[in-house]
């Protein structure tokens, strides 16, 4: 099972066309609102330079990279929460996806149609996260009837504390305040995590901007457009220049980038991005078969990890052998490294680490 983001934004301000340049799927892109209907999934792989060093220390026949599920979702308007433009059942798409990337757009062309005649990404971020917001009261307001009727059977702790937890919410959304920037404690989220708050969820800005753009500092284009965003949270991309990158070849997107002045495209930095802001992180499984990456949530322990490889490995999981992928390449393999004592054994309370390259010992 891969990680899902979803791709969220009012309509016709360059999502699909995104998708399109980071899945290479064929979808449909229109210069008018409301194109993308039903969603469309796609899975990108996660670029990580680790994997050809492990691969050419072992000459894997074979690289695995690890993956994020991308959802391109259906254009969200004012009043969607009441059925307006598409409304509600595309309020259900955003539920089932683990991180948000919002798409804002902040390119200027007269060809392409605004839902509100003009840009004005401050207004188009304000539209999206007060329907989220809307869509998170009414969730709310239903469970909280729901319990009223679960606590009259008695005062179950648990139940009380939710009930507390869920006034504490409503009061906050009523303030206009994004569930996530609540101040919640990790039970809070935990007794509330069943609802999938939209509001709650991870979310990841990226403002689509015009070509001239693309290379100013992320800063001045937030203070440009008086974007009261978290730099850290938000990526600058040209869906434009993303969607010509896609068509070239590998060395000619190269080229590319390079005359345009950039290190990096911006997808890559989305996915990057992405995977950091779930919380993710990745480890190794290299041999001469194949150079695989993993990916797994930070904090979880070996045998969990040991699980994404096969459920069998983590009902029988005995240990792991362990070493940091550049301690192995420094290294040489596996025989360099075992003679340097570098490789440990670890147990099932071990907490897996980015990087880390693990041969998990099993009974099967
Ligand atoms: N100039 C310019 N046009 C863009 C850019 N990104 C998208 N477009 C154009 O904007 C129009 C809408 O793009 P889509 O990718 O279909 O937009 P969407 O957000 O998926 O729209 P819906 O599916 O209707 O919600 C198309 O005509 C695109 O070619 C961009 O960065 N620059
Ligand atoms: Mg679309």
């Amino acid at each position: 099972m891969s990680f899902k983001v979803g791709i969220v934004g009012l309509p016709n301000v360059g999502k699909s066309t995104l998708f399109k340049a980071l899945t290479r799927k064929q979808v449909d892109i229109a210069n008018y609102p409301f194109c993308t209907i039903e969603p469309n999934v796609g899975t990108v792989a996660v670029p990580d330079f680790r994997l050809q060093k492990l691969s050419d220390l072992y000459n894997s026949e074979k690289i695995v990279p690890t993956v994020i599920e991308f959802v391109d979702i259906a254009g969200l308007v004012k009043g969607a929460h009441e059925g307006q433009g598409l409304g509600n059942k595309f309020l259900s798409h955003i539920r089932e996806v683990d991180a948000i990337c919002q798409v804002i757009r902040a390119f200027h062309d007269p060809n392409v149609i605004h839902v509100d005649g003009k840009i004005n990404p401050i207004s188009d971020l304000e539209v999206i996260n007060l329907e989220l917001i809307f869509a998170d009261q009414e969730t709310v307001k239903k469970r909280l009837a729901s319990l009223a009727s679960e606590l009259k059977g008695g005062k179950e702790k648990a139940l009380v504390k939710t009930n507390e937890t869920l006034l504490k919410i409503k009061d906050g959304l009523e303030k206009g305040v994004m569930a996530a920037t609540m101040e919640l404690n990790e039970e809070e989220k935990f007794l509330v995590k069943e609802l999938s708050l939209l509001s709650l969820k991870q979310t990841l800005y990226a403002l689509n901007v015009s070509e001239a753009d693309i290379k100013a500092e992320k800063n001045e284009i937030l203070k440009k457009f008086n974007l009261p965003l978290d730099p850290e949270k938000v990526i600058l991309v040209s869906a434009k220049i993303e969607s010509e990158l896609a068509e070239l070849p590998p060395e000619e997107a190269r080229n590319y980038l390079k005359e345009l002045g950039l290190e990096e495209s911006g997808l890559d930095k989305l996915i990057r991005a992405s995977y950091k802001e779930l919380n993710l992180i990745t480890f190794f499984t290299a041999g001469p078969k194949d150079s695989h990456a993993w990916t797994i949530k930070k904090g979880a322990k070996a045998p969990e990890a040991a699980g994404k490889i096969h459920t069998d490995f983590e009902r029988g999981f005995i240990c792991a052998e362990v070493i940091n992928w550049q301690d192995l390449v420094n290294a040489g393999g596996d025989v360099g490294a075992k003679e340097k004592g570098l490789i440990r054994l670890e147990g099932k309370e071990y907490v897996v680490q980015d990087g880390d390259v693990v041969e998990f010992r099993f009974n099967v």
